[in-house]
């Protein structure tokens, strides 16, 4: 019998992009079982060109379920993933909760597909979109250069904060639409006054240097999550890694700078080929015809685009290149719903 898969946060931002999915990937799914907050219980979603009615998060959606898919809050998540894998769900989940649990493997299909298998809590996580918008094309390179040092800047866009972060940077677009703001200090922030929502300082006509809450020494935890998940998902404890994370007015599609660098020297024609051939990544990389990625074109695909590709002129070691993801596509839906597939092919032997 095909599988019956539970969508948890069929509302929200990524759980829409997540009902995209569904119904552009072969249907492998038996019944499709929506589930979200009591609020938005009753409500019909369509999903494989049918409506279908959302059921309150509680015990008995779980019954006869066997993947669930969880894009909720980290704390929801905590209290509901196990409970799902109580009911015997395989659960596949997109938060923060359970990614450095050492009995949860943190999974990306295209760089470590094999440790979706090994499950002890019978939940597999999925990665931060931050870190997934730049891990597929950096496990390509790893796999053939062996990496051993990172650093990046993200270009964060706001969808990464949900709908709460697109409804902030539309209303403060339309409060400095038109006008000459964006001059002279403070202007900006006078104009949006209180209206910041999710981010500690206007984001539109800005850049905001963080993303995330606090952490020791002055890290954000989303720097932090960088870090701990490209660790793990290469499967290298001990990688170094700086991030730095950095909102920009941008409405869905992170874009990353990295500096990789590597056991030995590297050249920027097999780096090329690598990078064009590798599942998942795009290469698009011609500055002399104004050839390079950005948001505004990666938006609402799937792969990770890459450009700007240079061998770091001081280190033969090192590339430097520049990413987009959609964040809410591979940085999230995307890549949840991919390893729901591998688990989902596992369980049916297919
Ligand atoms: C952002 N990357 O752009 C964050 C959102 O750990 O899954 C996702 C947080 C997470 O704000």
């Amino acid at each position: 019998a095909r599988p019956t898969l539970a969508v948890v946060g069929a509302t929200g931002a990524v759980g829409t992009v997540m009902l995209q999915i569904l119904s552009q990937h072969a249907d492998i799914w038996g019944e499709i079982r929506l589930v979200a907050s009591p609020r938005s219980a009753g409500r019909k979603l369509t999903v494989r060109g049918e409506e279908v009615e959302v059921v309150a998060l509680d015990e008995a959606a779980f019954e006869g379920v066997d993947v669930a898919m969880f894009d909720v809050p980290d704390e929801v998540a905590a209290e509901w993933a196990p409970r799902a894998a109580a009911h015997g769900a395989v659960v596949v989940d997109n938060s923060a909760a359970f990614r450095m649990d050492p009995q949860v493997p943190l999974v990306v299909p295209e760089v470590n597909p094999h440790a979706a298998r090994i499950r002890p809590r019978g939940i597999v996580a999925g990665p931060n979109c931050t870190t997934l918008s730049m891990i597929v094309a950096v496990g390509a390179l790893h796999a053939e250069f062996g990496l051993r040092e990172l650093v990046v800047s993200s270009y964060q866009a706001v969808s990464g904060a949900g709908r709460a972060g697109v409804e902030t940077l539309r209303r403060q677009l339309s409060l400095v639409a038109g006008t000459e703001l964006g001059t002279s200090p403070g202007d900006v922030r006078r104009a949006v006054g209180d209206r910041t929502g999710p981010f500690p300082e206007p984001v539109a006509l800005n850049v905001v240097p963080w993303a995330g809450s606090l952490r020791d020494e002055g890290w954000s935890s989303e720097e932090m999550k960088v870090r701990d998940e490209s660790r793990k998902i290469l499967g290298l404890p001990r990688l170094k890694v700086t991030a730095t994370c950095v909102r920009v007015p941008v409405v869905t599609t992170h874009s990353l700078t990295v500096h990789a660098r590597f056991e030995g020297e590297v050249t920027v024609d097999r780096t090329r080929e690598i990078l064009a051939t590798a599942p998942g990544v795009v290469l698009f990389d011609d500055p002399e015809a104004g050839e390079f990625p950005t948001p505004a074109d990666a938006v609402g695909t799937d792969p990770t685009w890459v450009g700007r590709v240079r061998r770091a002129l001081d280190d033969p070691t090192a590339l430097d290149l520049f990413v987009c993801g959609d964040n809410l596509r591979k940085g999230a839906a995307l890549n949840t719903a991919q390893i729901a597939e591998l688990v989902a092919a596992e369980l049916t032997g297919a």
